[in-house]
C-alpha cells in the first residue's frame, strides 16, 4: 500500500478499495460497506462509508492508501488482562503436568502468591518492560485498545506501581490503555481469614490513592470462594461508586456465588468469565446494561468442563464481549486471534458474535464505545486492515496472523 505523504496542521487521510466490516449494528451482520472508504480528519473519521458517497473535499485527502480490496474492520480491543506483572509460572505448569495438585504447589510457595512475591520485587521500570513484549504480541494481531488491570501487589505501595507501569505503556506504544483497580483479587499472606481488614486497610485507602493520582478507570474484584463474597465486594464498589467511578467484577467463573447480579446491581460495565451464571443472572445483567465478557483461555487452560450459558445470555439479550484475560495463572494468552478461535470452537459463538466481542461490545464493556469499536464517523481512526478473502477467516485459522497493517488515531502504525 502506497501514501503519498503530504503532512500539514491537520491531515485528511483516505483509506479507500476497502472491504468494510464496520460492525455498525444498524448496517446488519458485521456492518459491511463493500466498495467503501474510511475518511479522517487528524485522528477523527469524519466518512466511512460507500465510496460513491464520499465529498469531493475528502476525496483530494492527503494521504491516500489504496486497501486493494481488503477487509478492513474496527481494531481490536482486549477488554480484560493482567498483561502488567513479574515472573511466570511455566514450573507451575510443568509440576502440574507432572501430577502434582494446585495445593501442594500452593504450599511450595506457588500460585498467585508466586506472582504476587515476583510482582512486589519489581520497580515500575521493570513492570513495564515485563509486560512490553505481553502487549507487543497483542498490538501484532491488531490490537489497538488494552484493558490493564492491578491486583499482583495486594498492598497499596504496589498496586499503584502497577498501574504507573499500565499507563507508562500508553507513552511506549501507539496504544490506549484504560486500567482497573483490582486490589480485591486475593488476600495477601498477612491477611489471611481477615478479608475485612485487608479491604478496610489496604484495598479501600489504595483505591482512593490511586484514584487521586488518576491511575483509576475503573474498579475491578474477583468474587469467589476462593477470593471474596459479594458482601466483602459491595463495600469495595460502595467506595468506587462515591468516588464515580464505575465498576466491573470477575464472576462465577468456579461457583454461582450471585456476584454477576450484584455487579448488576451497581450498574457495572461488565461481569466477566460466568460459567457457572445461572437464567436470572444473565436477565439481571441484560436489564443493567453489563456486558457479559467471556474469556476462553481461562476455560481451557484450567479444562473446565462448565460452559458459559452462551444461550441464556442471547435469550436475555445481554451484550458478549471476549478478551484474552493475560495472565500467568491461569490464562496466559496473548492473542485475540487465538480468543476469537476459542470463542467459535469452545463456546460456539458465531462469526459476528467472536468480532463484536474484540470490537464494538469489548469498547462497550470499558465504557469507550463512543471514542472506538466500529468505523464510524466521528469515532478515533482506529482500524486494522486484514489480507483475508473472507472475514470467517478471521477465526477460522488456528495460530496465524493475517494483519495487513494497523491503523492508530489516524496513524499508520508497524505494530
Ligand atoms: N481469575 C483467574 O482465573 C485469575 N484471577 C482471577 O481473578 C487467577 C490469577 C492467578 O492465578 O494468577
Ligand atoms: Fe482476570
Amino acid at each position: 500500500m502506497d501514501g503519498n505523504e503530504n503532512p500539514g496542521p491537520v491531515r485528511t487521510s483516505l483509506w479507500r478499495n476497502a472491504r468494510l466490516a464496520t460492525l455498525r449494528e444498524d448496517l446488519g451482520t458485521l456492518g459491511v460497506v463493500e466498495s467503501g472508504v474510511v475518511a479522517a480528519r487528524g485522528e477523527r473519521i469524519v466518512y466511512a462509508g460507500p465510496e460513491a458517497g464520499l465529498t469531493s473535499e475528502l476525496a483530494r485527502a492527503d494521504q491516500i492508501f489504496d486497501c486493494e480490496g481488503r477487509w478492513v474492520t474496527p481494531a481490536l480491543i482486549d477488554c480484560h488482562t493482567h498483561i502488567v506483572h513479574g515472573g511466570n509460572r511455566a514450573r507451575e505448569f510443568q509440576l502440574r503436568l507432572e501430577g502434582a495438585t494446585y495445593e501442594a504447589i500452593a504450599r511450595a510457595g506457588g500460585g498467585i502468591a508466586s506472582t504476587v512475591e515476583a510482582t512486589n520485587a519489581l520497580s515500575v521500570d521493570e513492570l513495564v518492560a515485563a509486560a512490553l513484549p505481553r502487549l507487543d504480541a497483542l498490538l501484532a494481531e491488531g490490537v489497538s485498545t488494552v484493558e490493564v488491570k492491578s491486583g499482583y501487589g495486594l498492598n497499596v505501595e504496589t498496586e499503584l506501581k502497577m498501574l504507573r507501569a499500565a499507563r507508562r505503556l500508553e507513552t511506549l506504544r501507539p496504544v490506549r490503555i484504560v486500567t482497573s483497580y483490582l486490589a480485591a483479587h486475593a488476600t495477601p499472606p498477612g491477611y489471611q481469614g481477615r478479608n475485612g481488614d485487608y479491604i478496610a486497610e489496604v484495598v479501600l485507602p489504595g483505591l482512593a490513592a490511586a484514584h487521586a493520582e488518576g491511575l483509576v478507570d475503573a474498579v475491578d474484584g474477583f468474587c469467589e470462594g476462593i477470593a471474596f463474597s459479594p458482601a466483602e465486594i459491595a463495600l469495595v464498589f460502595d467506595k468506587a461508586k462515591s468516588l464515580g467511578l464505575p465498576v466491573k467484577l470477575h464472576a462465577e467463573q468456579l461457583s454461582d456465588l450471585g456476584g454477576a447480579k450484584l455487579a448488576a446491581s451497581y450498574g457495572a460495565l461488565s461481569a466477566d468469565h460466568l460459567e457457572y451464571l445461572d437464567a436470572a443472572g444473565a436477565a439481571a445483567m441484560a436489564k443493567a446494561r453489563t456486558v457479559a465478557v467471556l474469556l476462553p483461555g481461562a476455560f481451557y487452560t484450567l479444562r473446565e468442563k462448565q460452559l458459559p450459558p452462551v444461550e441464556a445470555l442471547r435469550a436475555a439479550g445481554t451484550r458478549m464481549a471476549i478478551a484474552t484475560d493475560c495472565n500467568p495463572g491461569t490464562s496466559p494468552l496473548t492473542s485475540l486471534l487465538l480468543t476469537m478461535n476459542m470463542s467459535a470452537t469452545l463456546f460456539r459463538l458465531t462469526l459476528e458474535e467472536c468480532l463484536a466481542g474484540v470490537t464494538r461490545e469489548a469498547a462497550r464493556a470499558l465504557g469507550v464505545l463512543d471514542e472506538t469499536g466500529t468505523i464510524e464517523a466521528g469515532k478515533s481512526a482506529d482500524l486494522a486492515i486484514w489480507n483475508i478473502d473472507q472475514p470467517a477467516e478471521l477465526i477460522y485459522r488456528v495460530g496465524f496472523n493475517p494483519l495487513c497493517e494497523r491503523v492508530f488515531k489516524g496513524e499508520r502504525v508497524s505494530r
